[in-house]
């Protein structure tokens, strides 16, 4: 339950939005460092506490709402998004925010986060990705790698995993990014940005669970490897990494196909990032990267950012002209009009 004490946005803190009580979470977690940034990026964003509302799943990561001082909903396995877009729905002028795992949102909620997506719903969701099952205790899930040996996959997981961008771009989403929970500023950043668009903002954070997939993104982490695996996206910058010592090019061809070549300081051959670009084929390349083609390195930041109507504010509009047009509506006379039936002896329909 929020403690509102402060209804001015503008001297929130951080402390505003830390809830009483322990934190349920393994030590060493990256669930921590992804609610501390929440906890941080929120006072700064000019909304007043009681406007914010956190929705969730189950799993580890959606204990979440639990750890936050605001509004919130911690719901049914892979069903936040329903929840969500309902509250949102009833109340336009709350910021909602869904926080979900790879498990409860890719698989059981899949359904409800491809749709949640494709109709633009105004929610900012925060899909943490460690390519498990944490909460009951390590099952492999949509994310897992294949051959990975898990409790329900003992002899290597046969699934050809999901990367939750491409699902996201798939559903038509109009905000898509990727951030790291082992990278609290680059994660801050991405949280900013998400927040600040109007619409389906999707967030793939990827979160090391240590006690049962510790350091499934040890690559990025890694002194040696760390330059040539990440590739932060920049708006209107070349695509380069590696110290900007290489880059990605477009290869001309019959299909698209991206591939890596030197940077020679001269020529201007690397693909800039727009991700204000319409058309999202190139969206969909980069976020392949790394994940889907393992001999890249995979794209960090924001992915895609286009301006589209949202669901709940063409629903507010819907609804305000039909008011107009016929009044406000009676509870009463929708329950007891002439195309509801009372259900006895035989069928009537009530007069
Ligand atoms: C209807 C239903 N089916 C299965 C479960 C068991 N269950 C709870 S959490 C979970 C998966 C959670 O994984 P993920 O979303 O990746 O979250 P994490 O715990 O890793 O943060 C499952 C299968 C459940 N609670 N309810
Ligand atoms: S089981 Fe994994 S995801 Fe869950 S709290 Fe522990 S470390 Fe975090």
């Amino acid at each position: 339950m929020a403690t509102i004490t402060n209804t001015d946005p503008s001297t929130l803190t951080k402390k505003d939005f830390v809830a009483e009580g322990d934190v349920k979470w393994c030590p060493g977690c990256g669930d921590y460092s992804i609610l501390s940034s929440v906890q941080t990026v929120l006072p700064t964003l000019g909304i007043p506490k009681e406007k914010f509302a956190f929705i969730s799943g189950i799993g580890c990561s959606s204990r979440f709402p639990y750890y936050m001082d605001t509004y919130g909903f911690h719901t049914i396995h892979g069903r936040a998004l329903t929840v969500a877009s309902g509250v949102k729905m009833s109340n336009p002028d709350l910021s909602v925010w869904v926080v979900t795992g790879d498990g409860d949102g890719l698989s059981i909620g899949g359904n409800h986060t491809m749709h949640a997506i494709r109709r633009n719903m105004d929610l900012k969701i925060l899909l943490f990705n460690n390519r498990i099952y944490g909460l009951t205790k390590g099952q492999y899930s949509p994310t897992s790698e294949q051959g990975k040996v898990t409790k329900t996959s003992l002899m290597g997981s046969i699934d050809r995993p999901l990367n939750p961008v491409s699902f996201a771009i798939a559903s038509g989403a109009t905000f898509v990014a990727r951030t790291a929970a082992h990278n609290p500023k680059h994660l801050q950043e991405t949280l900013r940005a998400a927040a600040a668009h109007k619409g389906t903002a999707f967030v793939e954070i990827l979160q090391n669970c240590n006690i049962f997939n510790d350091g499934a993104f040890a690559k990025y982490l890694n002194k040696e490897t760390k330059e040539v695996e990440n590739l932060f996206l920049e708006d209107g910058k070349p695509l380069l990494f590696d110290k900007d010592s290489r880059g990605i090019v477009l290869e001309s061809g019959s299909h698209p196909k991206l591939t890596i070549e030197a940077n020679d300081g001269k020529t201007n051959k690397f693909i800039t990032h727009d991700p204000k670009a319409e058309d999202a084929t190139m969206a969909y390349l980069i976020g392949r990267l790394g994940i889907d083609e393992p001999s890249m390195p995979t794209v960090m930041g924001v992915i895609r950012s286009v301006n589209h109507s949202s669901y709940d504010a063409a629903i507010a509009e819907q609804e305000a002209a039909s008011i107009a047009k016929k009044g406000e509506g009676k509870l009463e006379s929708l329950l007891f009009n002439s195309s509801t039936w009372t259900v006895g002896d035989e069928v009537t329909a009530n007069k």
